[in-house]
């Protein structure tokens, strides 16, 4: 896989992911620690496996102040959503124009993040003028427009898409500008043109419907096949992920793996999973268990580098505009709180939303609090807390206690009575929920404010 920037970041990212991993077993009257690792991002935890999450962005909301918070910190990878393609970076023949894609590399890199370069020839945003190349110059043309646009970008991207979308579902040739000017060598040319520009970079062929193994993938296998055995330099393959609910191939994996088989990295590069909307909240655990068989699927093969999403808030999604009715397809919501499909990419990649601790009394009674971040928005969660009976007696009362280290405060509470002092909290059984038979279980919740880091306590239980 490709050498990761940053790397001594990446070392710690990976440090702070195991602090937050694991389930607690403690004694009886041990206190919970006095402080909490922060909360780990997306990028730190795919960095703790040796992989990138990230999101791809557009020009536009890089106004957005609340929007940069989220892209900026819980990312470790951006690709550019629009403005390396061409009718943006040679808007007429031989006049390049980087103003654009720059803001946003100028933007990874202040925030160290490495860059996926996207994309360097497809059929879609061609300014007219590339239509009326004649065939005998095409050539040239896409060999300029590589040597300028990845020569720009030299050292600066870790990938290039360098062909996007060039096959029919079929697995024919897409008959694209390229396709019918230059012929079937078009691919392997800008392949070649892209490493003679950026020797470093690692040279990707993107597409979508290419994630189970199908006509589609079929021949992009072939092609890529037939290029490691003609010595083309192709590095990667790209599934773009455009998904829809429920439906992940059963075959992802196993097509990931025949990838990584033929001597290529895999990225899943475009990542979304779409819904008829509006939300509910069976089709949130249905996306959440979708995103996370996705995550498992590259994390399971060594060369599955990492995983971006198109874009990472729904309010920000190409989808709506071109699949009218249907939507919500990311990872937060319209406001940048995060979704049920945010918490299963955090679970997947390693992170916990859960710690249980168990207590042991002298008299052979004891309980087990289980304690859960059920949601996050910006400024606040939700947690529940659930108490079961570990002994072999009925108890009659429980006590849990956690520490609030990060600045946090527990606001409304449910099926417990709870009191504050200073940074600890002590939630007291409620008068119907205290008496639990041998195993017996019961649930507290609670809503609450945080300012950022809010990672999971260790909550300790007791029996009266
Ligand atoms: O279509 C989804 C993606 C499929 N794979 C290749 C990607 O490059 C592609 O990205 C999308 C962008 O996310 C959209 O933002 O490509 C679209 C064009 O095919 C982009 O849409 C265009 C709109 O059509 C324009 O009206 C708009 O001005 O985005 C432009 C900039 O916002």
């Amino acid at each position: 896989m490709s050498a990761p920037a940053g790397r001594a970041r990446r070392v710690l990212a990976a440090a702070t992911a195991a602090a937050v991993t694991g389930t607690l077993a403690v004694g009886m009257a041990v206190a919970a620690p006095s402080s909490e690792a922060a909360a780990p991002t997306l990028g730190q935890l795919a960095a703790a496996k040796g992989r990138y999450f990230g999101s791809a962005t557009d020009n536009p909301t890089l106004n957005n102040s609340a929007y940069t918070a989220v892209l900026g910190s819980e990312f470790d990878q951006i690709t550019v959503g629009n403005t390396q393609k061409w009718m943006y970076s040679e808007p007429s023949r031989g006049r390049f124009d980087f103003t654009q894609a720059d803001q946003i590399v100028a933007f990874a890199q202040a925030h160290d993040q490495i860059v996926r370069g996207h994309t360097l020839v497809w059929h879609n945003q061609l300014p007219d003028w590339v239509n009326g190349v004649p065939a005998g110059e095409l050539l040239g043309v896409m060999r300029n427009h590589i040597a300028n646009v990845a020569g720009h970008y030299r050292g600066k991207v870790v990938h290039w898409d360098v062909v996007n979308e060039a096959f029919e579902e079929d697995g024919t040739r897409r008959q694209s500008v390229f396709q019918q000017k230059i012929g079937d060598s078009y691919i392997a040319e800008a392949f070649k043109a892209a490493r003679a520009a950026d020797p470093n970079a690692k040279l990707y062929y993107n597409d979508y419907n290419v994630e189970g193994i199908n006509a589609k993938s079929d021949a992009m296998y072939n092609m890529v096949k037939s290029f490691k055995q003609q010595g083309i330099p192709i590095d990667g393959v790209g599934l773009q992920a455009h998904l829809i609910l429920g439906q992940v191939p059963g075959t992802l994996q196993q097509n990931i793996k025949r990838f990584a088989d033929l001597g290529v990295d895999v990225a899943i590069t475009e990542l979304d999973i779409r819904m008829r909307t509006p939300r509910d909240a069976a089709k949130d655990a249905q996306q959440a268990a979708d995103y996370r068989t996705v995550t498992n699927a590259c994390l399971a093969v060594t060369r599955c580098v990492g995983i971006t999403v198109w874009d990472f808030s729904d309010g920000y999604s190409w989808i709506p505009s071109v699949f009218p009715g249907e939507g919500a397809a990311l990872i937060y919501d319209e406001n940048f709180n995060k979704k049920p499909s945010y918490w299963a990419v955090y679970e997947a990649l390693g992170g916990t939303t859960t710690t249980t601790t168990t207590t042991t009394g002298n008299n052979g009674t004891g309980c087990t609090a289980t304690y859960r971040v059920v949601g996050q928005w910006n400024g606040g969660y939700q947690g529940e807390v659930t108490v079961r009976n570990t002994g072999a007696v009925r108890i009659t009362g429980w006590t849990v206690k956690w520490t609030l280290a990060q600045g946090q405060t527990v606001g409304s509470l449910w099926n417990g009575v709870s009191t504050t002092s200073g940074q600890e909290v002590t939630v007291r059984n409620a008068n119907y929920n205290g008496n639990l038979a041998p195993n017996g279980t019961t649930t507290f919740g609670f809503t609450g404010s945080s300012t950022g880091a809010n990672p999971v306590p260790t909550a300790v239980c007791t029996t009266a």
